[in-house]
């Protein structure tokens, strides 16, 4: 079991069909984990809702509802799950062909997939994708981190601190195929906004500091809450951005990699940022506000800067010294920390460790 390859069966979010943005940067962290352990001679398959795309990687397509994101549900919100639940339906078929794989793996921040970890006869290994949203996730994924040692895993030590008991937690990182990011030495002028266009990203004031400083701020990501944007730009209807929308990685890294900097204005606890190891690896420095997961990604001074947080004029400040950061080092910083092989390497030794017990 230690060293033959492993039969995987990877549970994907049920907020949204892979391939629809809707994911975050989960999509990117499914796609990248599934094609670094297929390269490794794993065997895996992908359950995912209906309609989803995922590279060319086999997927089996549940129907049914779709769950709300718990992102846009409050602290004491209920446990939800519609009629015809397409969360119950994966983990219904998950439940049928269980003895079919070595250990499945869910990536799904739902309360079902931590609540049936008991009752299933093979080892769930468990990625939360977020930092603590509700009592009700914080109760259930604690008990299954106590109650199964070593099987929740999360992006990085400031997320884990959002719990209740951070020590449970085993820290992954993340990673990214550095092949489909070309360096790009010289940018344009214009800035970078990058994420789910929702209010935890914070948006506003990316829009509040190219206003300021005049410079053109490039919108990239999924349109994901029309009145929250519409709101935006009533607010702010002379500053110079552009929403260019929604792009495969392809596309995102060359319009990435033609910006001087990525700002991040993450509202809420950013469990990583995928995004800012994307901008490095294109060579683009990162300027963030210091929360979540950026602070333990950008090496303030070097590969970006680290602004305090909701400070608009931190980010003008910041934006005023780009100059003085290196963006080969930038790369260099992808290669040496966030590489496909290295988040590989994370995860193997996270199931063999798990499959030991
Ligand atoms: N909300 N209920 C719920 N379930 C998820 O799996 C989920 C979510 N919100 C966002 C999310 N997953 C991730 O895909 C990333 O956006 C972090």
């Amino acid at each position: 079991m230690l060293h033959r390859p492993l039969k995987l069966l990877l549970l994907s979010t049920s907020v949204g069909a892979l391939g629809t943005g809707l994911g975050g940067g989960v999509e990117l962290t499914l796609l990248n984990v599934a094609q670094e352990l297929l390269r490794r001679g794993h065997t895996l398959k992908i359950v995912a809702p209906q309609g989803s795309v995922l590279g060319d990687i086999p997927i089996i397509e549940i129907a049914g509802e779709l769950q709300t994101t718990a992102q846009t549900q409050g602290r004491s919100a209920p446990i939800v799950m519609p009629e015809n639940s397409v969360l119950g339906n994966m983990w219904d078929y998950a439940r049928q062909v269980q003895a079919d794989y070595d250990l499945i793996f869910n990536i799904a921040y739902d309360w079902l997939p931590f609540y049936l970890t008991p009752f299933f006869n093979r080892a769930i290994a468990h990625f939360v994708s977020m930092g603590s949203l509700s009592t009700a996730m914080d109760r259930i994924v604690e008990q299954i981190a106590g109650q199964f040692p070593g099987t929740v895993g999360v992006y990085t030590l400031t997320q884990a601190e959002t719990f209740p008991s951070p020590s449970q937690y085993r820290i992954l990182g993340s990673g990214l195929d550095l092949s489909l990011y070309q360096f790009s030495p010289e940018p344009s002028s214009a800035l970078a906004w990058v994420g789910r266009i929702a209010p935890e990203k914070g948006l506003e004031d990316a829009v509040a500091a190219a206003k300021i400083t005049g410079i053109p701020l490039k919108i990239l990501g999924k349109m994901q809450d029309d009145a929250y944007w519409k709101q935006i730009c009533q607010d702010y209807p002379d500053a110079p951005v552009e929403y260019a929308g929604f792009f495969s990685t392809s596309e995102l890294q060359q319009h990435l990699g033609n910006c001087r900097a990525l700002l991040m204005t993450p509202r809420w606890v950013e469990a990583f940022g995928n995004v800012v190891i994307e901008a490095l690896a294109c060579g683009v420095p990162v300027i963030s506000y210091s929360r979540g997961g950026p602070t333990e990604i950008i090496q303030d001074g070097k590969t970006g800067f680290l602004v305090e947080p909701d400070s608009v004029a931190g980010l003008v400040e910041a934006i005023g010294r780009i100059d003085q950061l290196d963006r080969y080092t930038c790369r260099q910083q992808a290669e040496a920390e966030y590489s496909l092989e290295a988040l590989g390497d994370r995860m193997e030794e996270w199931f063999r460790d798990i499959l030991q017990n």
